[in-house]
C-alpha cells in the first residue's frame, strides 16, 4: 500500500518574498506536502497594514514557487480553524515567534496540534533579512498616488470598520501614520487620515466656513501627503458650485485622494456642529443629487469615492428625512454615506444605520462621533458604521496644552517651568522627524 504523503502547514501573508521564506518553504518540502495557508486581506488587516499586493496577486505568485503543493486561503490571524479543518501533520514557521505579539498564536498552535497528534517545527530566523525590514524600506519610498488612492477600497472591503483620524498638517500626519498601540498582542494603528474643513481652517485662525478656499488646503493637504502613506478622506464641505465640483475631483484624484465627502448644504455654509444654531440651508434632493452625478461623471480612476453626506439630523430633521435623501443619493451614484448628528445620545444615528440597512445592505456608512462619543468602534460597527472618523481630536489636543504652556511663561516670567511641566525635551524634538540626523 503506499503511504499516504504528509501535510505541511506552512501560514504565509506572502506579499515580499526573500530568501528566509524560500528557506522555510524548502524545509517545510522535506517533510511532505506543503500547504500554504495564504491569510486574506481580511486576515490581515484588523493586525497589519494590508499587503501592497492584492489576494490573488499574492497566491499568483505563491502557486509557482518551487516546493508549495497546495494553497488554501487563511480567512484569520488565529491559526486554529485550518488547522482543524486541515489537520495537518506538521506546521511550520519561523522560530521569531516565540516571543512578542505572535506569541499567543504560537500558543494556540501547540495546543491544537498537540490534541490533533501533529508536530510543530520551528525553523531559525534567517539573519539579516525579514519581511519587515524590507517593508520598513519600501515605506520609506512612500506611496504612488494610485496606491494610496485604491486603499481606501480594500480597506472598507476587508475590516469590520475602517478607522481614520484628522491631521491638517506634517506632524500630525506623522502620528496618524506610526502611531500604534499593541492590545492583546495585537497591533492597532489609524487605517488613513481626514482632511477637515474644521482643523484646516482653525489651524489658521479662520472660521469654518469655505472661507480658507480650495486651492490653500490642497496646497497645505501636501504636507500630510508628503510624510504618509495612508488613504486620504476630504472634507470637501458643499463641494462648491455644480459646475466646479468636478474640476475637484480630478483634482483630487491626481493627488491620490481616496474620497471626498460633500455635505447637503447650500449658501454659506457653517460647522455642522453648530446645529440651528447657525442659519443653514439644506440643498433639495434632486440639487445634491445633480452635484454628486457631476462628480461621478468627472472621475477617471475606477476607485474614487464621491461620499454624499447627509444633514437632516444636524437641520433637527427626522431620521426618516435622512433616510429619504441617502437612499436618494446612493440611488443618483454616491459611493458612501455620511450621517452627521450632534445629538449627544447617539440615538438617532443608530436609528438611522439600523434602518438604512434594512434596505441597503452594502454602501458603506461614515460615522463621526465627536458629540456621542461614549461608543466604541465595535458598537458602531455593530450599527452598520464602515468607517468612523475622528474629526477634529489631534488639534483639540495641542491647543489646550499650548495655551497651558504660554500661560505658565507668562505668569513665571521664565519658561523652565512650561518646560518641565508641559514641553517635551530638546532632544526629543531634535529627533522626532525622521532622517533628521546626519548618519
Ligand atoms: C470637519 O471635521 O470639518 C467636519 C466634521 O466636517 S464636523 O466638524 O463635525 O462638521
Ligand atoms: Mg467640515
Amino acid at each position: 500500500m503506499v503511504e499516504k504523503r504528509k501535510i505541511v502547514y506552512l501560514g504565509m501573508i506572502g506579499d515580499i518574498m526573500h530568501p528566509g521564506l524560500i528557506n522555510i518553504i524548502n524545509e517545510g518540502s522535506k517533510y511532505g506536502d506543503l500547504m500554504i495557508g495564504l491569510f486574506t486581506d481580511k486576515a490581515i488587516a484588523n493586525h497589519r497594514r494590508l499587503p501592497y499586493l492584492t489576494y490573488e496577486q499574492r497566491k499568483n505568485v505563491i502557486e509557482n514557487i518551487k516546493g508549495v503543493a497546495s494553497i488554501v486561503p487563511q480567512e484569520e490571524w488565529s491559526y486554529v480553524e485550518n488547522l482543524k479543518k486541515y489537520k495537518p501533520d506538521y506546521i511550520i514557521h519561523g522560530d521569531d515567534w516565540k516571543e512578542g505579539p505572535d506569541k499567543f498564536i504560537r500558543d494556540e498552535v501547540l495546543k491544537v496540534m498537540a490534541q490533533q497528534g501533529g508536530k510543530v517545527i520551528e525553523i531559525p530566523y534567517t539573519k539579516g533579512i525579514s519581511t519587515s525590514s524590507l517593508k520598513a524600506e519600501i515605506d520609506s519610498l512612500g506611496v504612488t498616488p494610485s496606491a494610496r488612492l485604491s486603499s481606501l477600497h480594500r480597506l472598507i472591503s476587508s475590516k469590520s470598520i475602517v478607522r481614520i483620524i484628522e491631521s491638517h498638517n506634517g506632524l500630525t500626519g506623522l502620528i496618524a501614520e506610526h502611531t500604534k498601540v499593541e492590545i492583546n498582542g495585537q497591533e492597532r494603528e489609524f487605517d488613513g487620515m481626514w482632511a477637515s474643513s474644521l482643523t484646516d481652517s482653525t489651524s489658521k485662525g479662520k472660521p469654518d466656513n469655505e472661507s480658507v478656499d480650495l486651492t490653500t488646503r490642497l496646497h497645505d493637504l501636501n504636507d500630510t501627503l508628503e510624510v504618509t502613506t495612508k488613504p486620504v478622506i476630504f472634507d470637501g464641505d458643499t463641494g462648491g458650485r455644480i459646475e466646479h465640483f468636478g474640476f475637484t475631483v480630478r483634482t483630487l484624484e491626481r493627488l491620490g485622494i481616496s474620497a471626498v465627502i460633500i455635505e447637503d448644504k447650500v449658501g454659506l455654509k457653517q460647522n455642522s456642529l453648530f446645529g440651528t444654531d447657525a442659519v443653514q440651508t439644506q440643498d433639495s434632493i434632486e440639487g445634491f443629487c445633480n452635484k454628486i452625478q457631476a462628480g461621478k461623471r468627472a472621475q477617471i480612476t475606477q476607485d474614487f469615492m464621491v461620499i454624499a453626506r447627509c444633514e437632516s439630523l444636524i437641520a433637527g430633521k427626522s431620521v426618516d428625512d435622512a433616510l429619504e435623501r441617502c437612499h436618494a443619493y446612493v440611488a443618483a451614484g454616491a459611493d458612501a454615506i455620511m450621517i452627521h448628528s450632534k445629538n449627544k445620545s447617539g440615538e438617532d444615528i443608530k436609528a438611522f444605520c439600523t434602518q438604512f440597512r434594512e434596505k441597503n445592505a452594502f454602501t458603506p456608512i461614515v460615522a463621526v462621533p465627536t458629540t456621542y462619543n461614549q461608543f466604541t468602534e465595535e458598537e458602531l460597527a455593530q450599527w452598520g458604521v464602515n468607517i468612523v472618523i475622528y474629526a477634529n481630536h489631534l488639534l483639540r489636543a495641542a491647543y489646550p496644552a499650548m495655551i497651558k504652556c504660554a500661560e505658565s511663561i507668562l505668569r513665571h516670567s521664565r519658561c523652565l517651568e512650561a518646560s518641565e511641566e508641559y514641553c517635551m525635551p530638546i532632544k526629543q524634538i531634535l529627533n522626532l522627524i525622521p532622517g533628521t540626523k546626519k548618519q
